[in-house]
C-alpha cells in the first residue's frame, strides 16, 4: 500500500451546501437513535433533532457510518434505515476505523461522533447525555471513552449532564483530572439528565451562548487540545425528580449486574429498564431535553461562526 488511505468522509447535500457558504453546522450522535431511544420514537426524534438545529438558524449534521462512509449529515432514507436497521454497531473511539475499512455500517457514540466533526471542521455538537463512571467501576473499571474524547478533541458537546445511571461524583473527578471544563448553563449545579439538578456544584458557569462560544475559541487559541462539556439542564416541567428515579437506577443496575450485562451493553440496558420502570416518562424527559440541547448548541455554533479568534499575542 502507497501511503494512507483517503478519509472516506460524506457529506450530505445539505450540510455541504452550508459548509460553501460557511454557515453554522451541529453535530449530532447516531447511537442515540440506534441504541438510545425506543421504536418508532427513535426516528421520530431524530427528526425533530435535526427541526430544532434548523429552526435556531444552524445546519444539523447527524454523523453515522453507513457501509464504510463517514458521513456527515444524513438524508431522510439513510436516517430512516438507521433507525430501523437490525443490529446496528455502536462505535466508539476503538471501533471507527475497524468498521470504516471493513465496509459495514455502525452509529456513533459521543466520543466516536466527537473525532467525525473534528475531521469535517464542526466545533459544536449536541446529545443528551454523555457517558462517564458506571456505579462499581471501583470494581468493573467501565469508564466511557466519552470522557477521553472530550479531553482531547476540540468540540463542544452539550448535553444534560451525565446519565444519572452513571457515578456523577466520580465522573466529575475524571473530568477535572482529564482538564475538560464542565460548564452548567443557568444554575449553579451539575444537571443530572432527567433531573436538574445532582447535588453537585459546577466547576464552572456561563449562562449565555456568546460566552460559551468565547470560552471555546479561546480554549482552542490556547493549542493544547480537547473540548468542554456544556452542561444543560432538562427545562423544569419535564424534570423527573431525582428521589422518583434513585430506586428505579438501584433496581436497573442490581438487574443489570445480575445478568452479568458488561461493556458497550450496559448503557443500552439500563436506559431501556429506566424506560420501562418509568413507564414512558423517562422518554418524555429525553426527546424534551435533547430538543433543549439542540437549540443551545446551534445558538453557540452561530456565535461560534461571527466570533472572530483572538489576535495573536493578547
Ligand atoms: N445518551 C442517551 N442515550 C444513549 C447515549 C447517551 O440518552 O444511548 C449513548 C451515547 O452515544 C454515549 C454512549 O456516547 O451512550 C455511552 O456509552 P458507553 O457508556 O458504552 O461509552
Ligand atoms: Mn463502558
Amino acid at each position: 500500500m502507497t501511503g494512507p488511505p483517503a478519509l472516506p468522509l460524506a457529506f450530505s447535500a445539505e450540510v455541504a451546501d452550508a459548509r460553501a457558504r460557511g454557515r453554522p453546522v451541529v453535530a449530532l450522535e447516531s447511537t442515540i437513535v440506534t441504541h438510545g431511544l425506543p421504536r418508532p420514537q427513535n426516528l421520530e426524534t431524530a427528526r425533530l433533532i435535526e427541526a430544532e438545529v434548523r429552526q435556531a438558524g444552524a445546519t444539523p449534521a447527524t454523523i453515522a457510518v453507513m457501509d464504510g462512509r463517514l458521513c456527515i449529515g444524513l438524508d431522510e432514507a439513510e436516517l430512516a434505515r438507521l433507525a430501523t436497521a437490525e443490529g446496528v454497531a455502536k462505535l466508539s473511539r476503538a471501533d471507527l476505523a475497524a468498521c470504516l475499512a471493513a465496509g459495514r455500517t455502525g452509529a456513533t457514540t459521543v466520543a466516536a461522533t466527537m473525532i467525525a466533526a473534528r475531521l469535517a471542521g464542526i466545533a459544536v455538537f449536541a446529545t443528551g447525555g454523555i457517558g462517564g463512571v458506571h456505579r462499581g467501576a471501583e470494581h468493573s473499571f467501565d469508564v466511557s471513552a466519552d470522557l477521553h474524547e472530550l479531553a482531547r478533541t476540540p468540540v463542544t458537546v452539550v448535553a444534560a449532564g451525565a446519565k444519572a445511571i452513571l457515578d456523577l461524583p466520580k465522573t466529575l473527578e475524571v473530568l477535572e483530572t482529564l482538564g475538560v471544563p464542565v460548564i452548567a448553563v443557568g444554575q449553579d449545579a451539575v444537571p443530572a439528565f432527567w433531573s436538574r439538578d445532582s447535588g453537585l456544584s459546577a466547576p464552572l458557569r456561563i449562562d449565555d451562548a456568546a460566552g460559551i462560544a468565547r470560552a471555546h475559541i479561546m480554549r482552542a487559541a490556547l493549542g493544547r487540545g480537547g473540548g468542554q462539556l456544556v452542561a444543560n439542564p432538562i427545562p423544569r416541567e419535564h424534570e423527573i425528580p431525582a428521589e422518583t428515579l434513585a430506586p428505579l437506577i438501584a433496581q436497573a443496575t442490581d438487574e443489570a449486574a445480575a445478568r452479568g450485562v458488561a461493556a458497550k451493553d450496559v448503557t443500552p440496558f439500563l436506559l431501556g429498564r429506566i424506560l420501562e420502570l418509568t413507564e414512558g416518562r423517562s422518554l418524555a424527559a429525553n426527546i424534551a431535553l435533547v430538543l433543549n440541547n439542540a437549540r443551545l448548541a446551534a445558538a453557540i455554533a452561530c456565535e461560534i461562526g461571527s466570533t472572530p479568534a483572538a489576535p495573536p499575542g493578547c
